[in-house]
């Protein structure tokens, strides 16, 4: 799409032909119209207006919103470091053959920190209840940027914070992970499309996002097509509708972001409902044939 959109763009109107212009007006509105997995519109369910609800998600996408971290030095949980470390909100868009994910934070991916951006993880047949295994991690930086990996033995580092939320460098909790050790994984493939840049709303960027003025917002955005054979069991666990969480952190992991679709797979309360109702259909139908 993207390209034809740019075939739009270079059409030469000074012939003025009527099947030029035709064609013309023909793209023209989709390029006004398209939602860009990269641009905040793709994402949210009303143009921001400088409130803690802009960052509400349209319906359908799986989110977790966690704004605060205002100023440079503010609290963002487990550890401070203001705006510059708020993990502030992610959004997961699940189509058959598509999986977008969304990531808004405080972190300017072209300044220098103390600790960087995080890569995304993603972990695979996700369970509430045991501990989390981030088998999937997509770049987000540099070279890496928009790479999928599959993790390997010490694919990941971790954070300063304890599964406590106390300060622990030697004793990192393992549900954070942060960037990965890339020569310790097997690389994937690349995104389809990847993003990480400064936060707009309908191409433009926006004096207030969010309901603390004077906070930066960056998006990193990331598309990826399920279809693509070399993504394996990435792609058929969650083109199946398995459970999955996708979580981002920066890598002191002074602040981390998560959210986890519910599975698609029914559970397992509806495939009782589902077979009594089969097995009284087929009761029914024994007592009409009878
Ligand atoms: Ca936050
Ligand atoms: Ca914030």
């Amino acid at each position: 799409m993207k390209s034809s959109i740019f075939n739009c763009l270079s059409v030469d109107l000074r012939g003025k032909s009527i099947s030029t212009l035709f064609t013309f007006l023909l793209c023209a509105p989709a390029v006004s119209t398209a939602t860009m997995f990269n641009d905040l519109n793709h994402w949210l369910a009303d143009a921001p207006t400088g409130t803690s609800a802009d960052w509400t998600a349209k319906s359908g996408i799986q989110n977790m919103i966690d704004d605060n971290g205002q100023g440079p030095t503010g609290f963002v949980g487990p550890g401070w470091g203001g705006q510059e470390y708020d993990a502030e909100a992610i959004y997961i868009n699940k189509t058959g053959t598509a999986l977008e994910i969304a990531v808004v934070t405080g972190m300017d991916p072209s300044a220098t920190h103390t600790y960087g951006p995080g890569d995304i993880a993603i972990d695979l047949g996700y369970q509430e209840s045991g501990p989390a295994s981030f088998e999937i991690g997509i770049g987000t930086m540099g070279a890496n940027a928009g790479q999928i990996f599959q993790i390997g033995p010490g694919g990941w580092e971790y954070g300063l914070w304890n599964q406590s939320g106390n300060y622990a460098p030697g004793n990192p909790d393992p549900a954070h992970p942060t960037s990965m050790v890339i020569s310790n994984n097997t690389w994937l493939g690349n995104a389809d499309d990847f993003y990480y840049g400064e936060a707009r709303y309908n191409g433009n960027t926006m004096s207030q996002f969010g309901q603390y003025a004077g906070d930066n917002h960056y998006l990193i955005a990331v598309s990826i097509d399920l279809t693509r054979n070399e993504l394996g069991f990435l792609a058929d666990g969650i083109k199946q509708g398995d459970a999955f969480l996708a979580h981002w952190t920066m890598d002191c992991a002074n602040d981390s972001i998560e959210v986890d679709p519910p599975s698609s797979v029914p559970e397992p309360a509806s495939i009782l409902l589902t077979l009594t109702g089969l097995l009284g259909l087929i009761s029914f139908r024994r007592y009409r044939s009878s």
